[in-house]
C-alpha cells in the first residue's frame, strides 16, 4: 500500500491502492484524521490511522493533553477514533443519490415568462440531464437578466453560513456571494443563531454575550473566543453532571468519538449523570449510572421554577454569590414565591402540573443538585430551540447562577468547552483556515434577510426583525436594532427573484418546511438554482441543479477545530476519481466568474494549489511548522499552551474577582432582570426582563405561538413533538447510507416496504389512537402531514411523540409528504415578536394510523409520487427524479 498525500498535490494512481489521509465530518467542523483507501480512483475502505505513524511520541509529546483523577488517565488515543459517518463516507460518495450531471427541470425555461416557470410543478416535475455548457448558459443569461431588470440585490444567496461537509477552499455557501459581490450585490440569507436560540435570545441578556463572541453560552469575556478547561474543571471537581437537554452520545459525536469515551472516563472516575430529557436518549441508554428524569417538551421553564422554589425555601442556594455576582435576584424570587402581581406560587405541585415530573422528582432533583456540586451540560440543547425558547435559555442561566457559577466545578458544559487548552489553529472561527472562507463572507453590498423570515419575504415581500444584517454571533446591544427588507432603494433594494443556494436543505432544516415550499412554488421566483451533490430536499425544487463533488475528491487541506480527541490541520488531496461532472462550489463561482470577466477576483489569481499554500501562511500553524516539513508530513497537531492546566476555566475570574473581571452585561453583573430588555422592548409580554411561564395564545391577542397544552389548539393536536437531530444523521446528511438505514432505530419498513423515518410514542398514547409498532402513522397539524411509521417505546414520556428531523423530503402533493422531514409542518413564526429564529422543536402535532383507504386514495390521485424508483438501502434517489 502507498500513502498518498506526502505533498498537496493530487495523487490518484490506476494500478495499486493509494491512501490519502483525510478529515471527515459532515458539519463543517472537521473530524479526526482519517485514512482513506482507493484503488483504480475507487475508495475500497476507509479507516482510523495511528496519529504516530509520522511522528515520534517526543514530536507529539507537546501536543497531547491528559487528564487525571482517582489514579486513572485519559489521554487521546493514538489510534484515531474517527465518527461512524467519516467511516460509512464510502457510502455518501457512491450514493444511488449522486447527482451526477448538470439538470435542469423539464418543464421550466429561463426567460422569467410565468407561463413557462411551471413554478406550480417545483417538487413535482423531473430533472434532465443537461451539458455544463447549457448549464452555465442558462445561468449566466438568468443572472444578466435579472440584475437588468430589477438588479442584483434581486439575487437571493442561499446556505452563505450554517453546516455542510467539512471543506476548506472548496466549501459552498460563500462562493455565490463571493461572484455577486463583484456583480453589484445581492441578498443575503443571514444565519439565525441555530443551535443556540434560547441562549442567543435568553441568557445573553442574563450573563452577557458569552463565548464566541456571542453564542449566549457562557464564557467570560476576557477569554475572548472560547471556555478553557471545562472539561478539566469537571474531571476535577465536580460530583454531578446534569444533561438538561442534550443527547451527548448522539451529537457530540458527529466529529469524532471523543466524546462516548470522556463520558465513559467519567462514569468511571464516579460521576453521577442525571438527565432530563422528554426521550431516554443515547446518552441515558449508554451509561449505567445515568439517571432518566422525562419531561414533557418546552415545558423546562416550569421544572426550573420548581427548582428554585425548594432551593429558595429551603435556604440550598448560593446567597453570598447572588449578592456580590448577581442583580435583580429579588424581582425572580418574588415571582418563584407568588409575591408578585401575580401572586402564583411555583411550588413544585405547579411546577409538576406543567412539566409532567412528579412534584417529589422535582424535589429530589433540587436538593440533589444544591448537595452536591453539579455542573449543566447543554450542546445547544433541545429546549432552546423551542418556541419562546429565551425563557427555558434564562432558567438555565438562573440555576447556574444560583449555585455560584465559576465555582470549582460549577460550569456550563457547552458547544464550545470542548477545547481543552489554547490549541486553536485558526486565528478565528471553525474551519481550520477559514481564513480563506473569511475573506470570501459578509461583503457590505447586499440587503439580507433572515434565514427563517425567507418564506414570509418571498410572500408578502418584505420582512422586519431586531438583530444583525449579517453574522448573527454579535454583541447583546445589536438585538435592539430594527432591520428592513427590502433595503431603501436608494442603497439598491429591491425584491428578490432568483433563488441560489449552496446548501439547498432550508426547507427541511428551518422553520416551516411546507411553506417554504408554497414561497418557492410561485411566479416571483423566476429561477431557483441550487449546487448540491445529493438530489434531495430543496434541489427537488430546483430548476437548475449544478452538481458538486464531495469532500473527498476535491484537492484543499482541512483539520478539525471542535469536538475532536486532538485538533490537527491537514492537507488532503482528492481520495478518488469525481463521481460524474461533479465540480466544486468553488470551481462553479470562477467559472462563472470567468464569463463575467471577474475571475481574477474570485480566485486572486492563484491555483488550487496556491490557496491551499495561502491558507497554511494565513494561520498559526506557521508558528510551529515548515510549509516544507508540513507538506512531506501531510498532518499536524498544534502545540498545546504548555500552561495549559493553569488557564482559568469557565466563569472562574468573574466567580473569584468579579470586580476586576465583569461580565459584558451592562451591569458587568449576572442580571436576573434586565433593564435593557425593559427599556427597549418595554411591550413586550413574550419576552419581560426576566423569565417567566408563557404559553402563548391566540394570535388575536399578540401572540406569536399557542403551542403548548394549555391553549386552545391543544384540542386539535394534543401531542408535544421533539424533533431533535438523529443519530444516524447529521441534520440532512446521511439520510441514503445503507449501512445505517437498515438498524431499527434509523428506519422502520413500513406494509409497503417502504422505509419510514421512525415516530416514538408511548404505549399508552399509541393504544388511545390504535397505532401499533410498524404501523404507518399519519402525523400532522394545520400545516400538513409527514408520514412515519410507530416506534412504540416506555423510551418516550407520554403526551409527547419523538421525531428527528432531517429524514429527506419525499413530496406526495402540496403539505403531504411521505419522506417525515419533519420540520415541514414546524411553526412558521419566530421564536417570539424580537426574536429572529426558529422554533422547530416542542409544537403541537397529532398521530393517527393512517388508514387503507387515504393510503389508497392519494395513490390514485398523486400516482407519480407513488411511481417514483425506490431503493430501500437508500431510499427516493437520483433515478426517482430524473428522466432518461
Ligand atoms: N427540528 C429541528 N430542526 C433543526 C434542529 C433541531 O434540533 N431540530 N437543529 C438546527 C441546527 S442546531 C442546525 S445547526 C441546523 C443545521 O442545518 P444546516 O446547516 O442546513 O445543516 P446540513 O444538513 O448540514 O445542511 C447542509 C446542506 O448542504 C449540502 N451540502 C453539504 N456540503 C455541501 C457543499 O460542499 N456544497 C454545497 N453546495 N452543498 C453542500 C447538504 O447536502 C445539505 O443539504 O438545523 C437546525 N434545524
Ligand atoms: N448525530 C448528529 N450529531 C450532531 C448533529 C446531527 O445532526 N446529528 N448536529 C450537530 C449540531 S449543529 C448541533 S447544534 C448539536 C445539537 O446538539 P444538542 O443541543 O445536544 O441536540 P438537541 O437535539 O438540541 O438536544 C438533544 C436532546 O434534548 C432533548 N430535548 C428535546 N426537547 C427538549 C425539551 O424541551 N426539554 C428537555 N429537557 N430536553 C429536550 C432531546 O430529546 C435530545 O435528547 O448536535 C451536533 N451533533
Ligand atoms: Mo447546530
Amino acid at each position: 500500500m502507498k500513502e498518498g498525500n506526502t505533498d498537496a498535490k493530487a495523487v490518484v494512481c490506476a494500478e495499486q491502492e493509494i491512501t490519502t489521509l483525510q478529515s471527515i465530518a459532515c458539519g463543517g467542523t472537521g473530524g479526526e484524521l482519517t485514512a482513506v483507501d482507493a484503488k483504480d480512483g475507487k475508495i475500497v475502505r476507509i479507516r482510523p490511522y495511528r496519529i504516530d505513524s509520522r511522528y515520534t511520541p517526543e514530536e507529539l509529546a507537546g501536543s497531547l493533553w491528559e487528564l487525571e483523577a482517582d489514579g486513572k488517565t485519559f489521554t487521546p488515543p493514538m489510534k484515531s477514533a474517527p465518527n461512524y459517518f467519516a467511516l460509512a463516507y464510502k457510502n455518501r460518495v457512491y450514493s444511488k443519490n449522486r447527482v451526477r450531471y448538470p439538470l435542469k427541470r423539464v418543464d421550466w425555461e429561463p426567460g422569467g415568462d410565468p407561463a413557462k416557470i411551471n413554478a406550480a410543478n417545483r417538487g413535482k416535475s423531473k430533472f434532465v440531464r443537461i451539458t455544463w455548457d447549457e448549464a452555465l448558459d442558462i445561468l449566466e443569461g438568468e443572472l444578466r437578466r435579472v440584475i437588468d431588470t430589477y438588479g442584483p440585490m434581486s439575487v437571493l444567496c442561499i446556505g452563505e453560513d450554517g453546516h455542510r461537509e467539512s471543506k476548506d477552499l472548496h466549501a459552498g455557501g460563500g462562493m455565490h456571494a463571493t461572484l455577486m459581490s463583484k456583480l453589484g450585490g445581492y441578498t443575503r440569507e443571514t444565519r439565525t443563531p441555530d443551535s443556540v436560540e434560547g441562549w442567543y435570545w435568553g441568557a445573553k441578556h442574563v450573563w452577557g454575550s458569552g463565548s464566541n463572541k456571542g453564542l449566549g453560552m457562557i464564557a467570560p469575556p476576557q477569554t475572548g473566543y472560547n471556555s478553557w478547561n471545562i472539561i478539566k474543571d469537571i474531571t476535577d471537581y465536580t460530583d454531578l453532571v446534569c444533561f438538561d437537554a442534550g443527547d451527548w452520545e448522539l451529537t457530540q459525536n458527529y466529529g469524532s468519538q471523543f466524546w462516548s469515551r470522556l463520558l465513559k472516563f467519567w462514569e468511571e472516575i464516579g460521576k453521577e449523570f442525571v438527565i432530563v430529557d422528554p426521550f431516554c436518549n443515547y446518552t441515558a441508554v449508554c451509561h449505567e449510572t445515568m439517571k432518566w428524569i422525562p419531561i414533557l417538551p418546552n415545558t423546562d421553564t416550569a421544572f426550573d421554577f420548581g427548582v428554585m422554589y425548594v432551593w429558595i425555601t429551603e435556604g440550598l442556594y448560593d446567597k453570598d454569590y447572588v449578592d456580590t455576582h448577581t442583580i435583580g435576584f429579588e424581582k425572580v424570587r418574588a415571582y418563584v414565591l407568588g409575591e408578585d402581581e401575580e401572586g402564583v406560587p411555583k411550588t413544585p405541585a405547579w411546577a409538576s402540573e406543567r412539566c409532567g415530573v412528579p412534584e417529589w422528582t422535582i424535589k429530589a432533583f433540587a436538593r440533589n443538585v444544591a448537595k452536591k456540586v453539579t455542573s449543566h451540560a447543554h450542546f445547544s440543547s433541545g429546549s432552546v430551540k423551542t418556541p419562546y425558547s429565551h425563557e427555558p435559555g434564562r432558567t438555565g442561566a438562573y440555576l447556574l447562577a444560583m449555585q455560584g457559577l465559576g465555582k470549582p466545578g460549577v460550569q456550563q458544559l457547552h458547544l464550545n468547552a470542548s477545547s481543552m487548552a489554547k490549541e486553536n489553529i485558526a486565528r478565528s472561527t471553525s474551519a481550520p483556515f477559514s481564513s480563506i472562507n473569511q475573506c470570501r463572507m459578509f461583503y457590505p453590498n447586499a440587503q439580507s434577510i433572515p434565514r427563517t423570515m425567507i418564506a414570509s419575504a418571498l410572500q408578502t415581500g418584505k420582512a422586519t426583525w431586531w438583530g444583525s444584517p449579517c453574522i448573527v454571533y454579535v454583541d447583546t446591544a445589536e438585538q435592539f436594532q430594527e432591520f428592513n427588507y427590502p433595503a431603501p432603494a436608494e442603497q439598491g433594494g429591491t425584491k428578490v427573484h432568483l433563488l441560489w443556494s449552496e446548501k439547498p436543505c432550508n426547507m427541511n432544516c428551518w422553520d416551516g418546511g411546507f411553506n417554504y415550499q408554497d414561497a418557492i412554488r410561485t411566479n416571483e421566483v423566476e429561477c431557483f438554482v441550487t449546487n448540491h451533490q445529493w438530489l434531495e430536499n430543496d434541489s427537488l425544487f430546483a430548476d437548475l441543479v449544478l452538481p458538486v463533488t464531495t469532500c473527498l475528491e476535491d484537492n484543499d487541506s482541512m483539520g478539525s477545530s471542535m469536538i475532536v480527541s486532538m485538533r490537527h490541520a491537514g492537507l488532503t488531496p482528492p481520495a478518488c476519481e469525481r463521481v460524474g461532472e461533479s465540480k466544486s462550489d468553488f470551481e462553479i463561482a470562477c467559472e462563472l466568474g470567468e464569463r463575467f470577466g471577474v475571475r481574477e477576483q474570485i480566485d486572486l489569481g492563484m491555483t488550487q494549489d496556491e490557496w491551499i499554500k495561502y491558507g497554511f501562511d494565513q494561520s498559526r500553524l506557521t508558528e510551529e511548522i515548515t510549509w516544507e516539513e508540513y507538506q512531506e508530513k501531510g498532518y499536524y497537531f498544534p502545540k498545546l499552551d504548555p500552561n495549559w492546566k493553569q488557564l482559568p476555566p469557565g466563569m472562574r475570574q468573574f466567580y473569584e474577582d468579579p470586580e476586576n473581571f465583569p461580565l459584558d452585561t451592562p451591569s458587568g453583573k449576572i442580571e436576573f432582570w434586565s433593564q435593557a430588555l425593559a427599556d427597549n422592548f418595554p411591550d413586550d409580554k413574550e419576552r419581560q426582563p426576566m423569565a417567566k411561564w408563557i404559553t402563548g395564545g391566540p394570535a388575536e391577542e399578540g401572540w406569536t405561538h399557542d403551542e403548548s397544552l394549555w391553549g386552545e389548539r391543544c384540542k386539535d393536536y394534543p401531542l408535544l413533538i421533539t424533533a431533535n437531530p438523529a443519530r444516524f444523521r447529521v441534520h440532512v446528511q446521511g439520510d441514503d447510507i445503507k449501512w445505517f438505514r437498515e438498524i431499527e432505530t434509523c428506519k422502520v419498513k413500513g406494509p409497503d416496504g417502504y422505509l419510514y423515518e421512525p415516530i416514538w410514542m408511548a404505549p399508552a398514547d399509541a393504544a388511545a389512537r390504535g397505532i401499533t409498532d410498524g404501523d404507518i402513522v399519519k402525523l400532522y397539524n394545520e400545516r400538513g402531514i409527514v408520514l412515519t411509521a410507530a416506534r412504540i417505546s416506555e423510551r418516550i414520556m407520554p403526551g409527547s411523540v419523538m421525531v428527528n428531523k432531517g429524514s429527506r423530503v419525499d413530496p406526495i402533493a402540496p403539505h403531504i409528504d411521505r419522506g417525515g422531514a419533519i420540520n415541514l409542518i414546524s411553526p412558521t413564526n419566530q421564536v417570539s415578536k424580537h426574536c429572529k429564529g426558529f422554533a422547530v422543536t416542542g409544537y403541537l402535532v397529532e398521530a393517527e394510523k393512517l388508514s387503507q383507504d387515504e393510503y389508497d386514495g392519494w395513490k390514485r390521485d398523486y400516482p407519480e409520487a407513488f411511481a417514483r424508483d425506490y431503493d430501500p438501502a437508500i431510499g427516493i434517489n437520483y433515478n426517482s427524479w430524473v428522466v432518461e
